[in-house]
């Protein structure tokens, strides 16, 4: 019965009870934000809404409406102890007696709304910290690794849910006359090895040498030392590039630029690239991060700040290490060492 199937998901995964309210009620909000984007200019929901957002991002009228739902409807939840948001500066205390906390890109790939592009919400749950207040970030301070349950939900040619719970990564489709996700594929596999890259090659003169020529040599194809043909895409929604990866293979990067020397990274740790992470292990894939002299696996970082921005390789795992081992290539002979709490991995 496909109105059980998100509910025999969660008790494959042994999901607390508790815990599928929280998912639940974040779901449903999704469902509302799904109409909004299919009525469109119909439902007024596009175009700017003429304000900036901590990230110094002019906003959507989309990216207000879908922030709003959410927090509204975790508000409402008594097991939700806080909540993160890309469009708030601040966490937002909520219940003490809450044992999760949530975080959550309401509306990413905001920049594609009014050309009707692939746009989703991103989010991801962690158990709250006994030991820290519950108006504190620092209970967002938690690597990926500690995440209860990462997903997206994208709002695309139809809706699809994409969803982990520690277990593997499973897709649902939003059925349009019943309103329930009906489970379309339970065990989604990326494939180990790829002839798609996903970059924004507009960013080529700010990368490092080393990703360069690493990217040099998939434009070189079967005429350099790859040996075959590589396609680009770009979705300029990672949420729809990640889904992209995840269907059919692929490496998707946002590497540190020097664009500014303040921020070499674009991409959010919280609430991007952990979730992404987890559903990209979870189906067989790779996801890694380059910090100062080591590769990161993504789900090994701890934050250090709410909206902390880290760089993005993740993807089929032969190609992500194809690509470390350019990262680290100082003199040509190094090979990488792919960290995992600082031991060799
Ligand atoms: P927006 O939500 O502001 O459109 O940003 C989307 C995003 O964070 C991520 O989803 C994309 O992969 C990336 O930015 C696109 O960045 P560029 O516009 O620099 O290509």
């Amino acid at each position: 019965m496909p109105m059980q199937d998100l509910q025999n998901s969660f008790k494959r995964d042994g999901v607390a009870a508790d815990l599928q309210t929280v998912i639940t009620a974040l779901l449903n909000v999704t469902k509302e934000i799904s109409l909004a984007v299919r009525q469109g200019a119909l439902a007024g929901v596009l175009g700017s809404a003429q304000v900036e957002n901590v990230q110094g991002e002019t906003q959507k009228k989309l990216d207000v409406i879908a922030n709003d739902l959410l927090t509204a409807a975790l508000r409402e939840n008594s097991h939700v102890r806080a909540l993160a948001s890309e469009e708030e500066e601040h966490s937002v205390a909520l219940f003490n007696s809450g044992k999760y906390i949530v975080a959550f890109d309401p509306l990413d790939g905001s920049s594609n709304i009014d050309i009707n592009g692939q746009i989703g919400t991103i989010f991801t749950m962690y158990p709250a910290l006994d030991n820290v207040a519950s108006d504190s970030p620092a209970q967002f301070f938690q690597p990926g690794k500690n995440q209860l349950c990462a997903g997206y939900v994208l709002y695309g040619a139809s809706t699809l849910l994409v969803l982990t719970n520690g277990g593997p990564t499973r897709c649902f489709t939003l059925d349009p006359h019943s309103n329930e996700w009906v489970l379309t594929n339970g065990q989604l596999q990326v494939p180990q090895n790829t002839e798609e890259f996903s970059i924004n090659m507009a960013n080529q003169r700010f990368w490092g040498d080393n990703f360069k020529r690493y990217i040099a040599d998939l434009l070189l194809g079967e005429t350099g030392v790859r040996g075959k043909r590589f396609n680009m895409r770009w979705n300029a929604a990672m949420v729809g590039d990640v889904h992209r990866v995840l269907t059919r293979g692929g490496i998707f990067m946002y590497p540190n630029d020097s664009r500014n020397p303040r921020q070499p990274a674009k991409l959010r740790l919280l609430y991007e690239a952990n979730p992404m992470a987890m559903l990209i292990e979870n189906a067989g894939g790779k996801a890694c991060s380059e910090a100062t002299n080591k590769i990161q696996r993504i789900l090994e970082i701890t934050p250090a700040s709410l909206h902390q921005r880290v760089s993005v390789v993740l993807g089929s795992a032969n190609e992500v290490d194809i690509c470390n081992t350019y990262l680290f290539k100082r003199d040509q002979q190094a090979e990488p060492v792919l960290v995992e709490n600082d031991e060799a991995y």
